[in-house]
Order: C-alpha cells, then structure tokens, then sequence
C-alpha cells in the first residue's frame, strides 16, 4: 500500500536489553496519523502503561519524521521529538530543524522508538541499516558544542547528530534535544527523558533515495515552489531579521512579556529588537536543511565573560531572556541564550523560571539565604549564575531546575497564581493581558503552555482584540488544524506563517509524495483524531481527575492589570474566558470537561481509547 512519502519501517531499540527490531509501518496508522506528532501519539497511548514515570526506562523516546521530511521541497528538513513529559506529566513533544531528520528518512525509517536504559553513557548510531550502540562515558559532561564538533570528527561533518548537554544529564525538567549548534526542540524535557536513559546522542546517516510515488512530478513543484517562496514580498526582510521581526511588533503592541509578564511593554525594546539586531550583533545567517528561507540569525556577543563568542537566536529567546528579566543590555542575554543552548536547556522555560523566582523574591515569599543569590530585574550577572545553578542543580537551582509549577507548589503561599504557565509547561513570549484568543491558544495547546499549534496573536490582534465571539474561536481552532498538520506531516510551517506561501501546495506534494489523495478537510481530520488522542492521553495520565481549569491560563493574567502601556488597567476576564473555552469544547465535541466524548472518538475511529479512559473517568455520550 505504502508507494512513498514513507519509508514503511518503524526501528525500535531497547538500551537496556541492546536488542534492535524493525517494525514494518502500518499502513491504517500511515494514514490515519500520517507522521511526526501523530506516530508519536499513538505509540505513546497504545504502549505506555498507565503512570509511567518519565524519566524511568519504560518511558519512550520518539524520533519521528513525517511523508514530506527530507523531499525535495521547502523546508522540509524537520523532526518531531516526543515522549511523555517529566515536566508536566502529560503528552510533551518539540519539532527540530536538523540534517538528522533528512538522514533518518534516508536511511529508511519513519520514526526511532527507543525505550530502556544504556547501562552507561552512550550514543546510538544508525547508518542505513548498520544499527548500534556505543559507550561514551567521555562525552558525559560535555556541553553541546563540543559534543556535535566531537561526533561530527567521528562521523563526519554532514552526518546528522542530535544530542543532549549536561541539563538533559541532570534531568533538569526543561531540558532540550540540541543540534548543529543552534536548534533546538522538546520544550517540555525532551533533553531530561534523553539523559535518564544515558543516550547522549543520537547519530544518523542515510543514503538511501527516499521513496516517492512520483518523483518528477515533486522534483517539478518543489522547484515552482522554492521560487514562490524566493519572490514573496517580505522575503528580503525576512532573511535579514527572521522570527526577531516579532520584537519590536510585540512592543507596538503591548505583548512584549516583561518582568514576568508583568507588563507588554519594555523600556530598553530598542536596545533589543531586530533593528539592533541588525546594526550591532549579527554577523551571519542559517537554518534547516532543504530551506531557502534560513532564518537562523548568528550574533556576536560584544560584551561580558563570553565575548567574541557567537550564538543563533530567535525572537522567543530574546523576549524571554531579555525583557521578562528586564534585561536591556543585549550582551547578556546573548549570554544566557548561549548559555542555555550549550548545556541544553529550553530558553523559554528558563526565561520563565528565573522571572518568576525574581518575583517571588521580590513578594518576599523566598528569601536570599534560600536562593543564595538576589535576584534583580535587570541583573544580568546574577541571572548567569542563577542560570548555570539550574543546568547544575546547584543548590536553589536543584529547585528550580523543577519549572515554574513544581516550585510554585513548593513556595506555596499563592505563588502559583504568578507562576506563568499552562499544564506545568511555561508560557511562550506572547503577553496576553488582553488577549483573550491567544491565552484560549495558550490554554488548550495539547504539550501545554506553548504557541506551535497556534500563534493566534497576529489574527486577534489585526481582527480586534475585544471582539469577543464563536467565530473567534473558530477561527483558533482551524489555525490549530493548519499547523498540527506540519507536526504530522513534518515540514516547517514558516513558509505559509511568514511569507504566504499558499497551503493548497500541501495536498499537491502529499500527492506527489505517497500517491494518496488527501484534501485539507482529511488533514484537519487527521489532527483532530491527533489532538483528541493526546487529550485522552494527558487525561489517562492523570488518572481522570481532568477538569477544564486544566486549560486555564495564568491567574495572574485574570487578576493583576497591567500598569504600562496604551493597554494600562486592563486584566483577562474569566467569564469572557469560560464562555470561548465552552465554545472551544462544542468545536471540538469535547464535553464541559474538556474530554472527548464517545461520540467523538468513535467518529475519528478511536473507538480504543473509549474502554481505556472509563476506566479512569465516566465518559459523555
Ligand atoms: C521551540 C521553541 C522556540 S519556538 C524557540 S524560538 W521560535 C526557542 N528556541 C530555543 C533555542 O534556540 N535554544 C534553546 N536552548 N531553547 C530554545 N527553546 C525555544 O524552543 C525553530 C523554528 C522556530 S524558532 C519556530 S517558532 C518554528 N517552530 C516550528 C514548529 O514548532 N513546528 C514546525 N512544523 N515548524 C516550525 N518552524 C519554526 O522552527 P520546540 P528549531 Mg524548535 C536556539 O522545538 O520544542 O517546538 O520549541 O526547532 O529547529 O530550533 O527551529 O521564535
Ligand atoms: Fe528552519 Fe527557519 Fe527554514 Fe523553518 S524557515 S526550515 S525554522 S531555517
């Protein structure tokens, strides 16, 4: 049945037993789950016994590219890392632009499950079908950096190579899967379930040809396709600023998350935006494989202990290592971001955790002598220090290194009303005071508080942020169909999302690729089954005690007004919320909870999950 777009093979290895298997891929579940996000689901709920701990040997690792990866068309250079998350306990994945996922896909796998744990340090290499393991206690310790420049000596310089630094070694919680020095993915401790089964790396080459239903036919769109992209309007900008773009639109328009979203607007902005970006600190430019937009912005840092050094950065890292710690002095946050990447640990959550113990200290709720440091919005040399305390777990950093929520717990005293985050995950860098559509993005994104699935912001925004309606909300949940595609299908979204590129390509190069007619209407079934699973899944996880507070967004958002801005008084209001998110539910047919119900799951052919979840929680018809 399988005529290309996949491979047809699933590999699965097993570091405790060192025992390799490759599994033909299910033509239904190709199908049905197309890839990426969607493979990832369904291994994780048909396999994961019921209360796995995350970071124990029975949790899975999943590497897993989708029927475009690796063809010849934009941006198609992606991967999807997923497994059950230690820092929220549910369904947690990120998406990584690396040569990996080109090579995995020509060595002829559509997804790595890896389950178990190396009983010491190792890598595991797969070159086609030569599959092995390999110890590594030398690398343990080593940051990213000298990891990818080490393995790259070994296996060479276009091999594909994703690792972990040492925070992913420490189980921080919010430890990433680094690459190529610069990419980065699985927010919600991907890097920490990587590390507790002692595999610092994972190394591919391919040289296979990746199968195509019709190869010419691809070849010809793909070259159409590429030019589209090369003569879009805002191409030029774009190359010269990237996702930093997004800067200084947050600052005009009162979403520039500041001292833990706090405020939507920053003082020092300027000193931080794409145009300085542009002016004082950039010096080249790169990206992902088998993309002619490459958005990755190489900066130097000028200043500081770590001068002359050079770091990729993107808009999300800026806003949450600058103005949420209202940092204003661009070297420093240069440094952090460096700082975070080399030792692989997501910026965002790291960003958010600092911000919110600086807030807490600051409610005299933790004291000096409990953080060992005093934390001061715009302290970059203490944020340094507190930053490479969490990627050490040295002494408060042990708590810290827990994320927002755990340590919010810990504090108790109403500390998790500021803790900003969603699910235990922590917010990405949109302030939403006003912004009732994004925090409904925020509160009902399926790893928690992040905006992949839908950076519904520019809409609201350019709609009227006060318009408060079902269309609306309609509105988020077809932007979170459009984009959970590009996690199943696995390709990067920025071409539509950035430079228009038009979405009616996407059923075309399907085509091309497997030689299935799939129209955007299937697609949006297919991430609806998808996001109905990984609902089940997160709900199972947590033994049904599920309710739709679960997808609320920060408390303070609902109860603290902003102070500065053109937006100066206003706060969420949690009537209005309630009203989107009831309306979210009937969208979706979920029930008042925010569970599927039978009905629905039986319509997207997951009559298997409905026996699971009873057994945790009575279901609606
Ligand atoms: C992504 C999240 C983001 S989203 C950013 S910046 W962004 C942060 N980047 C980090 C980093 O860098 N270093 C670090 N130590 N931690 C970081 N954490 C943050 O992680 C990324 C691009 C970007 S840049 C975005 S929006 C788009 N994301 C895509 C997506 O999610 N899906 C998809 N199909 N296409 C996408 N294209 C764009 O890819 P997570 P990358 Mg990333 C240094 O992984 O877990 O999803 O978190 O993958 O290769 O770095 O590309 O303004
Ligand atoms: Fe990677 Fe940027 Fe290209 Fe997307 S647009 S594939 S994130 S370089």
């Amino acid at each position: 049945m399988i005529r290309g777009g996949w491979t047809g093979r699933i590999l699965r290895m097993n570091l405790t037993e060192e025992k390799v298997q490759i599994q033909q891929l299910d033509g239904k579940v190709a199908v049905d789950f197309l890839g990426g996000r969607g493979f990832a689901i369904k291994v994780l709920w048909d396999e994961l016994p019921r209360g796995t701990d995350p970071l124990s040997p029975d949790n899975k690792l999943i590497f897993a590219v989708g029927p475009l990866t690796g063809l010849p068309l934009p941006s198609s250079g992606k991967v999807v890392v997923a497994a059950k998350s230690p820092l929220t306990g549910g369904y947690g994945d990120g998406n990584i632009g690396t040569r990996a996922a080109v090579h995995l896909k020509r060595a002829g796998y559509d997804a790595v499950v890896i389950e178990g744990k190396a009983k010491r340090p190792s890598i595991l290499v797969v070159e086609d079908d030569d599959i092995r393991i390999k110890a590594v206690e030398e690398l343990w310790g080593k940051d990213t950096w000298e990891t990818q420049e080490i393995l790259e000596e070994e296996y060479g310089k276009t091999a594909g190579i994703l690792e972990i630094g040492p925070a992913g070694e420490r189980l921080v919680k919010y430890a990433v899967v680094m690459s190529e020095k610069g990419r980065a993915g699985g927010r919600p401790g991907m890097g920490a379930v990587m590390g507790s089964k002692n595999l610092k790396a994972l190394v591919v080459r391919g040289t296979k040809e990746i199968p195509a239903a019709n190869r010419d036919k691809l070849i010809e769109m793909g070259r159409e396709a590429y030019s589209e992209i090369r003569n879009a309007e805002n191409y030029d900008f774009w190359m010269r600023q990237g996702t930093m773009a997004a800067f200084r639109w947050c600052q005009e328009n009162s979403t520039l998350p500041t001292r833990n979203f706090s405020e939507g607007v920053f003082e020092d902005a300027d000193k931080l935006d794409g145009e300085a970006m542009e002016k004082y600190y950039k010096v080249g430019q790169k990206g992902c494989p088998n993309c002619n937009m490459q958005c990755g912005n190489i900066n130097e840092i000028k200043e500081g202990p770590m001068r002359g050094e050079k770091v990729e950065i993107d808009y999300e890292n800026i806003g949450m290592l600058g103005s949420n710690l209202g940092i204003g002095n661009m070297n420093y946050v240069l440094s952090l971001n460096l700082l975070a990447d080399k030792m692989g640990v997501d910026t965002i959550s790291l960003g958010g955790t600092l911000a919110f113990v600086t807030e807490a200290y600051k409610r005299g709720l933790l004291s000096r002598e409990e953080i060992g440091l005093e934390p001061d919005w715009g302290d970059g040399e203490t944020y340094l220090r507190m930053a490479e305390m969490v990627v050490r777990r040295e002494g408060f950093g042990d708590k810290m290194a827990e994320g927002t929520l755990a340590l919010a717990r810990t504090i108790g005293n109403g500390a998790e009303k500021f803790a900003i985050q969603v699910k235990g995950l922590e917010v990405s860098a949109y302030e939403c005071h006003t912004l009732h559509g994004m925090a409904l993005a925020y509160g009902t994104s399926p790893i928690g508080a992040h905006h992949k699935d839908a950076w519904f912001i520019s809409i609201e925004i350019a709609e009227g942020r006060d318009i408060i309606n079902k269309e609306k909300v309609e509105k988020l949940v077809e932007m979170q169909r459009r984009r959970s595609f590009f996690e199943c299908a696995v390709a990067c979204r920025l071409p539509w999302i950035e430079l228009g590129f038009n979405l009616d390509w996407y059923p075309k190069f399907m085509e091309a690729a497997t030689g299935l007619n799939f129209t955007w209407r299937d697609f949006y079934q297919i991430t609806d089954r998808t996001y109905a699973l990984i609902r089940a899944f997160w709900i199972r996880e947590f033994n049904g005690k599920w309710d739709r507070k679960m997808d609320y967004p920060p408390e303070k958002w609902f109860t603290d007004p902003l102070t500065k801005g053109p937006y100066a008084g206003r706060t969420l209001n949690k009537g209005i919320y309630d009203r989107m998110l009831s309306w979210y539910y009937e969208i979706r047919e979920w029930d008042g909870r925010g569970i599927p119900t039978k009905r629905t799951l039986e319509e997207l052919g997951l009559d298997y999950v409905i026996p699971e979840l009873e057994k945790v929680t009575p279901l609606s018809d």
